[in-house]
């Protein structure tokens, strides 16, 4: 059955506890695709490496990230769900990939440019490299469908040209070119506290973002404290970023238009949108957390899954890594 089907695949690094931007702009896609593809899910933790992380924490935030997708719907019996370490053809692939990728495209990245700016001196080299291990994630599977918010769409370009260039070396049918899915709506949702720029895992201010592990409380102090702008009237307009931002986020977990939105709010204050958008979020996160805490507890269950998923990916991911060596000519 699922041969088939196309291949989708996506990742969150788990460099910190999720956002509702990762929820809005990624996973919720992922759950709401998942029935019409062959589907591949996955913690990057060597990803996350690319800015230093404290052993720990990584550890915990790379399977917690696992059981937020189950608990934000993915389905283990249908996706394969792993951890991008346990597959060892991802760092491979990433080397060999490394060979055939500019450091002139790589210097046009934006997060390498975003990134490194806050490395000080010393910048990581993994950092200038990280587009090419999420090419070596995407290719080794011959995905079809990469869905991922915004500010990865550059990432899935580099990797399409990656894989075109190796293509017209080695055969057309070495790697499937994958596309981007951004969402319509919420692909970019932005920081509470500075709406101007993008809600982040790692921002350093904690009221910047909500978390999927944020309690209801919290959740709803950060929303009514979100940074608004001013005048009073609820319009959506480009000199109103704050108040643009929880339209989006109520437009992206409602399904209903900005217009709709924006009408139901005629005679209203800021106020009320805050209100209105903390508590369609503590609806909407609340179940998520319970159910990742759960499963945070129930260890057994989720190494079990872990487990199988990396079986399954260190096969598929084998084949293609077989083939790519056959053809360049390594041993
Ligand atoms: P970090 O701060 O560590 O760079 P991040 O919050 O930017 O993390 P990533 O792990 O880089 O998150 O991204 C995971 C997925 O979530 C990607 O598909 C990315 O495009 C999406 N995403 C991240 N932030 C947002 C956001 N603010 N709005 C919409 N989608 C987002
Ligand atoms: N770079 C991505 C995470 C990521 C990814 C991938 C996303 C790593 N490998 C493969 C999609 C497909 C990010 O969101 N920071």
């Amino acid at each position: 059955m699922t041969e088939s089907k196309k291949t989708m695949l996506s990742a969150v690094a788990p460099s910190n506890r999720l956002t509702v931007g990762n929820y809005i702009g990624a996973l919720r896609n992922w759950v709401k695709l998942q029935d019409q593809y062959d589907c591949w899910f996955f913690s990057v933790n060597l990803h996350a490496i690319t800015v230093r992380q404290d052993p720990t924490e990584l550890l915990e935030q790379t399977y917690r990230a696992v059981a937020c997708y189950i608990a934000a719907g993915i389905d283990p019996k249908k996706a394969t769900l792993f951890i991008q370490s346990q597959v060892p053809q991802h760092a491979e692939l990433a080397w060999v990939l490394n060979c055939f990728t500019y450091m002139g495209e790589l210097s046009r990245m934006t997060q390498y440019k975003d990134k490194s700016l806050k490395q000080g001196q010393n910048i990581p080299a993994g950092l200038f490299n990280y587009p090419v291990l999420m090419a070596a994630d995407i290719l080794l599977y011959q995905t079809a469908l990469v869905p991922v918010g915004e500010d990865q769409k550059q990432h899935v370009e580099i990797t399409r040209d990656i894989a075109l260039r190796m293509n017209n070396l080695y055969g057309k049918d070495l790697f499937r070119i994958p596309e981007a899915y951004i969402p319509p709506v919420g692909a970019r949702i932005m920081s509470l506290q500075n709406p101007l720029a993008k809600m982040s895992k790692s921002d350093p201010d904690p009221n910047g973002a909500v978390y999927l592990t944020d309690t209801n409380d919290q959740i709803l102090k950060k929303v009514k404290r979100a940074v608004t702008d001013s005048g009073t009237e609820i319009t959506y307009e480009e000199t109103k970023p704050g108040i643009n931002n929880l339209l989006t986020i109520q437009a992206a977990i409602t399904g209903k238009t900005i217009p709709e939105i924006v009408n139901s709010y005629i005679g209203k204050q800021y106020g009320h949108l805050k209100v209105d958008t903390a508590n369609l979020l503590v609806e909407t996160l609340g179940p998520i957390r319970d159910k990742t805490d759960e499963l945070m507890k129930d260890r057994s269950y989720l190494l079990q899954v872990l487990e199988d998923g990396a079986e399954r990916a260190r096969e598929r991911a084998g084949q293609t890594l077989k083939e790519v060596y056959r053809r360049i000519g390594l041993v």
